[in-house]
């Protein structure tokens, strides 16, 4: 009786659950076709490379259902091989997609559509039959700003009206890809249909990709994810620069149930590189929920002390808010050494001795250009100089990079033509050379400081968290929080400057928790009950949380604190709270360093306002925990765990007693 029951309601979750959506699209659009009295797409694929017989038969179907719904041209199974990227570097010169930097070692530069420059956060979707899976409990009438629902329906719908036959007269790419070493039992695999070359030779750089990946899948799931440009041939309207896109139609969804990503219209970055922030960070998260994990927008790097002490420390900030920057550290005090594991995206699981260890599932580093230099970040610098594909930066008359922050490093003698085109391009134009969002995808491997395990398939064992912002104005330089469930207050308390990582044009401080606004695959209320239960899964001691700002500006709008490789000196307090030294002192928000334990060896102290960098003002922060209980109560509702709103109260207290 009990046993039939069950069954039952086994049976009927079963029926209730989300069928795959690209399956469907295929199906209805090869019954169209039919219906046309065409003949049947699948009977004529032409594969132009690779063999669908080799292909696992989970792959084979995925890869010819998208083709029957795509209906391309022709199809090309990668390998990854050395000899496929020439081809497809050649494929993409000849149609003028990219074009040769020569004053380096196998460098291109690509230039977009002026309207596919960044990730698109408004037409980002969570695919969920129960809409509260993804989007928080929020007060009625207010938007959500944490998460984009679509209904399962909506989405069958924008499918139908967008894929078939997106990619006529194109190829297919099957980019098999390894997200983790390949093999590593924290790795994941994806297999991405694409019509975009620039996006197969990016995702060999920033992923391990190829005929490896195949061979190690066996019967295994993997994530099907779909991706088109959506310019099917003839073209409905000329391109611009050569690059494909639809930006009016552009969507980019995920379906956490079938472990599904369809993105269309967009060939940049974030949109399109589907194992970035829609495989490793929103279906990611879902899957690190479900398996006990995390899933998250940090850097990862190792810092070895004068003494000789290596840690490992992750840290979470906003886009384009300094992850590349800290990941590959030129150390300003004597004796540090930094060594770069990944600078984007950290996956942490617990071992069976219950330490948090860290792996970056990136090949490579898909980083913001403007600003770095060979006086902010040279080790980025000297990284790019071979095998890196730029977008959207200008280029000087011989042969080279140019953007803003390249001002002192660039001969006189050269001219430089903007990234949309301007020749003779001057800083008087009062337009920049390079796009805010240029970029360099570029080979992990060739950082002159990887670390030696950063492809351990163990991963690294993390030491501290850091979280951090673009804050003007009130937070203080650095400060540690209480304990884990206050460390968990502090992530999603988080709130930053906007930057051209994506839409957002004002430079308006916008609420960031985690970093991870733009990333969670879930609901957010849900996410925060998730961190919190990651204290009840280990005994050792979970790693100390701390809060850093790099970006305090003085009445003059210029930046109290140097930065870059002085960032060191906030590490070194770090590391030494991690090592339990008495440096710290309690205040309203957190423990702050006690009076001269920052290390300021060789730092003009009469320079930096130090008083100013660690100011704590009563009205700002009354301020700030009056916008984060708001936007709490709107956007969390009852989705916000207990101990999050008692933390927030704590808090209240103690800047009501400042
Ligand atoms: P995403 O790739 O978008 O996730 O960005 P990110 O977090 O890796 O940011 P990145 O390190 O690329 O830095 C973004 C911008 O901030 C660059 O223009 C940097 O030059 C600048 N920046 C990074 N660190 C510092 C710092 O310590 N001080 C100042 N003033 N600027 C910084
Ligand atoms: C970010 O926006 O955080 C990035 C760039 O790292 S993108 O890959 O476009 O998401
Ligand atoms: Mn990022």
């Amino acid at each position: 009786m009990v046993v039939t029951s069950i069954n039952n309601s086994a049976n009927n979750m079963q029926e209730q659950r989300l069928r795959s959506v690209i399956t469907e699209a295929s199906r209805a659009a090869a019954e169209a076709a039919k219906k046309e009295l065409k003949l049947d797409e699948v009977s004529s694929l032409k594969v132009t490379h690779g063999k669908l017989s080799n292909l696992k038969p989970k792959v084979r179907t995925f890869v010819e259902e998208s083709a029957r719904l795509c209906r391309p041209d022709n199809i090309y199974i990668c390998d990854g091989s050395e000899r496929e990227l020439r081809h497809l570097l050649n494929v993409m010169q000849q149609v003028g997609m990219i074009e040769p930097l020569p004053k380096y070692k196998n460098c291109w530069l690509a230039r977009t559509d002026a309207g596919d420059v960044a990730r698109v956060e408004s037409k980002t979707f969570i695919v969920t039959k129960d809409k509260r899976e993804t989007v928080p409990a929020g007060k009625e009438g207010v938007k959500s700003m944490l998460a984009n629902w679509m209904s399962p329906q909506d989405l069958k719908k924008a499918v139908a009206e967008r894929f078939p036959g997106c990619m006529a007269g194109r190829t297919m790419y099957v980019v098999p890809y390894s997200m983790g070493p390949v093999g590593s039992p924290l790795s994941k695999i994806g297999v991405q249909v694409t019509d975009s070359p620039y996006v197969v030779a990016s995702m060999r750089t920033m992923t391990r990709m190829g005929e490896q990946v195949l061979a190690t899948l066996g019967d295994q799931e993997f994530v099907h994810c779909l991706h088109s440009v959506g310019c099917p041939l003839p073209l409905a309207r000329p391109l611009v620069n050569n690059w494909p896109c639809d930006p009016a139609r552009t969507i980019v969804t995920h379906v956490p149930e079938t472990n599904e990503i369809i993105s269309f219209g967009s060939g940049y970055g974030g949109n399109s590189l589907l194992g970035k922030k829609c495989f490793a960070l929103r279906l990611g998260s879902t899957l690190a929920r479900q398996e006990g994990w995390l899933a998250e927008h940090m850097l990862i790097l190792g810092i070895t002390n004068p003494q000789g002490v290596k840690r490992y420390i992750a840290a979470a900030f906003p886009s384009a808010c300094g992850k590349t920057n800290l990941a590959m550290m030129t150390p300003s005090l004597p004796g540090y050494k930094i060594e770069c594991v990944g600078d984007d995206i950290a996956w942490m699981k617990f071992d069976e001795d219950g330490v948090l260890r860290a792996i970056n599932p990136e090949n490579g580093f898909f980083g913001v250009a403007p600003g770095t230099s060979m006086k902010t970040n040279p080790i980025a610098m000297k990284t790019v100089l071979s095998n890196t594909i730029f977008t959207n930066v200008a280029k000087t008359s011989d042969g080279g990079i140019f953007w803003e922050g390249l001002e002192k490093e660039t001969p006189n003698n050269v001219s430089i033509r903007s990234w949309l085109g301007e020749e003779n391009w001057s800083a008087e134009s009062g337009r920049p050379a390079a796009h805010p969002n240029s970029r360099f995808c570029t080979p992990a491997g060739q950082c002159p400081i990887i670390d030696p395990a950063w492809e351990d398939p163990a991963g690294v064992p993390i030491s501290a968290i850091l979280f951090g912002g673009r804050r003007p104005e009130g937070v203080p330089l650095v400060y540690e929080a209480y304990d884990w469930k206050h460390g968990v207050l502090v992530g999603a308390a988080m709130r930053s400057e906007a930057t051209a990582a994506a839409e957002h044009k004002a430079k308006v401080i916008m609420h960031d928790p985690f970093a991870m606004r733009p990333f969670f695959g879930y609901n957010f209320g849900h996410y925060l009950s998730h961190w919190l239960s990651m204290e009840t899964r280990t005994t050792k001691p979970m790693p100390k949380i701390f809060h850093v700002n790099w970006f305090r500006k003085d009445e003059k709008g210029r930046f109290i604190w140097p930065g870059f490789g002085e960032n060191v000196r906030v590490l070194d307090w770090i590391l030494r709270r991690v090592e339990g030294e008495d440096v710290a002192e309690e205040s309203a928000i957190g423990l702050l360093p006690s009076p001269g334990s920052l290390n300021m060896t060789n730092l003009d102290t009469n320079q930096i306002n130090l008083h100013e960098l660690f100011r704590l003002p009563k009205g700002f922060w009354e301020g700030e925990v009056r916008a984060i209980a708001k936007y709490f109560e709107e956007q969390v509702g009852d989705d916000l765990p207990n101990e999050v709103h008692e933390q927030l109260k704590k808090l209240e207290k103690r800047v009501e007693k400042m």
